[in-house]
């Protein structure tokens, strides 16, 4: 057995289209699971197999134990969670989703939130990249454990991926005192009623969203762990935007800009999939977990 690509239906595009998220089920081989939770073990405890460490490390073992563990790009750190988040199947879902003739990753997120952990603030992806051209952002999001309401999944808030664009209220990602605020105010400044959307999928399961849709998530008050690998794509065509690098996430990601070039390099940015049979060369592949 191994993990079986993952191929989109026209039922799950028109869900995304008119909600800016879609629920799937076996995004990944449940044989899978227990190397990858060894792998948020070895990443959380500061072992980067590769040598390299991950953009953004925000919790390492000893840090306080009631904030979501986080870190980002740690396929640069393991062979094992770049294999998966550096699929050529879930980049053509997300290009197909968002309507791009290709994808290249941005970022990925290893997401751990244990019992008793807080929440993640309501935000929008999209509202970090000011640095890049398109500004746009599509998202897997591959759950590692069960999850539920109670456990502090993630939820969407269907529909918000047509709110308008660029009077966003201020965001706190990391345990917020009330994670849903900025979403309650967007939707009281737009006049719209919510209506969120909790992923409640069997290991292995998860869901796309666009990058305009406010998500986010509240305490883990389950009797589980409720980790997340998380596959951030772009279009293959992004380029470097230099007016926004001091912005969002700018000061992290741009580092990897040339000086005189807006392209951004396949060796920190690969293309994972292209309509014209494109993929960045030498990127690997999921083991077969049995
Ligand atoms: O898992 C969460 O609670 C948040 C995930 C998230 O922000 C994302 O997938 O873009």
């Amino acid at each position: 057995m191994g993990t079986a690509p993952f191929t989109l239906t026209d039922d799950q595009q028109a869900d995304f289209d008119a909600d800016g998220f879609v629920l799937v089920e076996g995004l990944l081989d449940p044989g899978l699971l227990d190397l990858l939770h060894e792998a948020f073990d070895r990443v959380f405890r500061g072992e980067f197999a590769t040598g390299v460490a991950p953009d953004e490390v925000n919790w390492q073992e000893g840090d306080d134990p009631t904030l979501t563990r986080q870190v980002c790009n740690g396929w640069r750190a393991d062979p094992l969670i770049a294999s998966i988040v550096l699929r050529a199947d879930l980049g053509e879902a997300l290009a197909r989703l968002a309507g791009w003739s290709g994808a290249r990753i941005v970022q990925d997120n290893l997401l751990w939130k244990p019992v008793g952990a807080r929440s993640l603030g309501f935000h929008r992806d999209n509202g970090y990249l000011p640095w890049y051209r398109p500004r746009e952002m599509a998202t897997c999001w591959i759950a590692l454990d069960d999850t539920s309401s109670a456990g502090g999944t993630v939820e969407f808030a269907r529909g918000s991926h047509r709110w308008p664009i660029g009077d966003d209220p201020d965001v706190e990602f990391h345990a917020p005192a009330d994670h849903r605020a900025p979403l309650v105010e967007a939707s009281t400044a737009h006049g719209v009623d919510l209506d969120l959307a909790p992923v409640e999928v069997p290991a292995g399961g998860g869901s796309f969203h666009h990058g305009w849709t406010w998500h986010g998530s509240g305490p883990n008050t389950g009797d589980a762990h409720r980790r997340a690998l998380v596959l951030h794509c772009a279009t293959s065509e992004t380029r470097y935007h230099r007016p926004g690098f001091g912005e969002g996430n700018g000061p992290v990601y741009s580092r990897y800009a040339a000086p005189d070039d807006d392209a951004m390099p396949e060796a920190h940015f690969p293309i994972l999939w292209r309509e014209d049979g494109y993929r960045t060369p030498g990127l690997p592949e999921p083991p077969s977990a049995s």
